[in-house]
């Protein structure tokens, strides 16, 4: 694919993120415009943006699925009436120019491990439906933080509320929680071919921090054709020294790593009050909307 634009999708509270996204982008030599689409719609939602970024919200899309119970998260629908783009989230550094990696790529492109690791990606009613489409479905999941793709998934938004709409596809596709189980669903439902780039014939190695634990994580990168060609921090705890950080630390400037410490702090501390009881909800949550959506 020719790759046209960056898409990622951000607030105010992951504003260091996206710099370090951006400049890491930049660094690699990749001037590409980068889409911001906003996680909200108030004033304090948005930041001032780097140069060569544009908040991108299209109201047919948000407005749409505002009014459904679907997760803020969900806006990087407005993905799926595009081409040609490489999705991110905000905590993701780029190694390697993603114009170079996907120029011999079509299709849907991932490159994370959910293959052998697919619980978050489905739930039980929607992993029947990624068995129905093939007995090795495990491949056919990917982590809704980073995927690229040369065309639209739907025609048009007729085709992606279609889509989503269907009741067998409706408690996924607009979960008030999570999107992935969501994504996942709409590009199987799509059709358009998936492949990962973690898996033969390219074989790269993990873009998932978390896999990368001792200090010389960059000796698996010896080949260069198999270094990742992004970093996706995905849950890696931060608060937990990893010298893999280093490759999002070294994008900060002093004041910026300080600001990133004192939110560390803040996030690690022992949780109180509400916030244990809160965590059990949510896990909790998942089986009580699927068997209400199952009726
Ligand atoms: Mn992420």
């Amino acid at each position: 694919m020719k790759l046209g634009k960056i898409i990622t999708l951000a607030s105010t509270p992951v504003r260091l993120r996206l710099l370090a996204m951006v400049r890491s982008l930049r660094a690699v030599g990749c001037e590409l415009p980068v889409w911001v689409v906003p996680f909200g719609d108030a004033p304090a939602d948005r930041f001032a943006l780097p140069e060569g970024c544009e908040w991108w919200r299209v109201p047919e899309v948000c407005d749409w699925l505002d009014g459904t119970t679907a997760s803020p998260l969900m806006r990087r629908y407005q993905c799926f009436l595009e081409g040609n783009y490489q999705f991110v989230d905000t905590d993701v550094v780029f190694l390697r120019d993603p114009r170079a990696v996907l120029a011999d790529q079509g299709g849907f492109v991932t490159s994370c491990g959910h293959w052998h690791n697919p619980g978050h990606t489905l739930t039980t009613q929607s992993e029947a439906m990624f068995r129905q489409a093939s007995t090795t479905w495990q491949r056919l999941v990917f982590n809704s933080g980073q995927f690229a793709c040369d065309r639209p998934l739907f025609g048009g938004l007729a085709a992606l509320r279609a889509a989503a709409e269907d009741p067998a596809h409706a408690p996924r596709c607009f979960y008030p929680l999570a999107d992935q189980s969501g994504v996942n669903l709409l590009r199987l439902v799509s059709g358009v071919p998936l492949s990962n780039l973690t898996m033969p014939p390219v074989a790269m190695e993990s873009t998932w921090a978390g896999d990368y634990a001792d200090a010389d994580y960059a000796r698996y990168w010896d080949d260069d054709a198999r270094r990742p060609y992004l970093i996706h921090w995905a849950g890696t705890p931060m608060h937990e020294a990893r010298p893999i950080h280093e490759l999002f630390y070294q994008y900060l400037t002093p004041g910026e790593r300080e600001e990133w410490d004192g939110q560390v702090r803040q996030r690690s501390r022992p949780p109180t009050g509400l916030r244990p009881r809160l965590h059990r909800y949510k896990r909790h949550a998942q089986r009580v909307w699927d068997a209400l959506a199952d009726g």
